[in-house]
C-alpha cells in the first residue's frame, strides 16, 4: 500500500431537506474515511445559489490527509453522496449533498473524470471562504492566493452559520 500522505481540501455543499444536518452528517463519514485522517473543518456558511435554483446553500470545506490516489477518494466522496440520496437530474441542479474535490496537494489533474483544482472554485466564495477560514495563505495551483480570488467576487451572498 502507498502509505504517502497528502493534504487534500473537500468542497461540501447542499441545499435540500435539512442541509445543515446533511452537511453536519458528511462530515462525519470524511471522518471515517479509509486511508486518511479529517485534519480540520472550516465553519458552516449559508450561502446564496450560484449558477444553481433552489433554496440557500449550507457550504463548509474540510481538510483531509490521505493516501487515497485522486480517484479512489473522488470515488469514496461520490459513495457519500449516493448514500445521502444524491440524484442527479441534471447539471446544477439542487443537491441534498455535493462533495467536490479542491485541492489533491499541488497536483493539477485535467481528466474526463477529474478536474483539480475544481475548476470553478476560484469565481465561488461559497469554497474559497470556507477554505480560507482553514489555511489563510493558500495557494490554489495555477491560479494564485484564494485570497485574492476571493477579494475579486462580487454579489455572492454567505454567511457563518
Ligand atoms: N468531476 C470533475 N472534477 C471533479 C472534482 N474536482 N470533484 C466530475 C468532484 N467531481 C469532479 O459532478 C459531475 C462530474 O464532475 C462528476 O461525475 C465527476 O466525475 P456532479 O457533482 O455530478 O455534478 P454537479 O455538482 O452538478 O456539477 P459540479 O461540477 O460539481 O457543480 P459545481 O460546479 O460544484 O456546482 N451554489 C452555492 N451557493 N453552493 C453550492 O454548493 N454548488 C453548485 C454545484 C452550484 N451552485 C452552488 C453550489
Ligand atoms: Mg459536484
Amino acid at each position: 500500500m502507498d502509505t504517502r500522505q497528502t493534504v487534500a481540501y473537500i468542497g461540501i455543499g447542499g441545499n435540500l431537506g435539512d442541509a445543515r444536518a446533511t452537511v453536519e452528517q458528511a462530515i462525519a463519514r470524511l471522518a471515517g474515511l479509509p486511508d486518511s485522517r479529517l485534519l480540520r473543518t472550516s465553519s458552516l456558511y449559508r450561502t446564496a445559489p450560484v449558477d444553481s435554483g433552489g433554496d440557500d446553500y449550507v457550504n463548509a470545506v474540510s481538510q483531509i490527509s490521505t493516501s487515497l490516489a485522486p480517484l479512489e477518494l473522488l470515488y469514496a466522496l461520490q459513495r457519500i453522496e449516493l448514500d445521502h440520496g444524491r440524484e442527479r437530474p441534471y447539471r446544477n441542479a439542487p443537491r441534498t449533498l455535493d462533495l467536490d474535490l479542491l485541492l489533491y496537494g499541488e497536483l493539477r489533474i485535467d481528466s474526463a473524470e477529474l478536474c483539480v483544482p475544481h475548476p470553478r472554485m476560484a469565481q465561488r466564495a461559497f469554497v474559497l471562504a470556507p477554505l480560507l477560514d482553514i489555511e489563510p495563505a493558500i495557494d490554489i495551483p495555477g491560479i494564485g492566493a484564494a485570497q485574492a480570488c476571493l477579494a475579486r467576487i462580487v454579489d455572492q451572498p454567505i454567511s457563518k452559520l
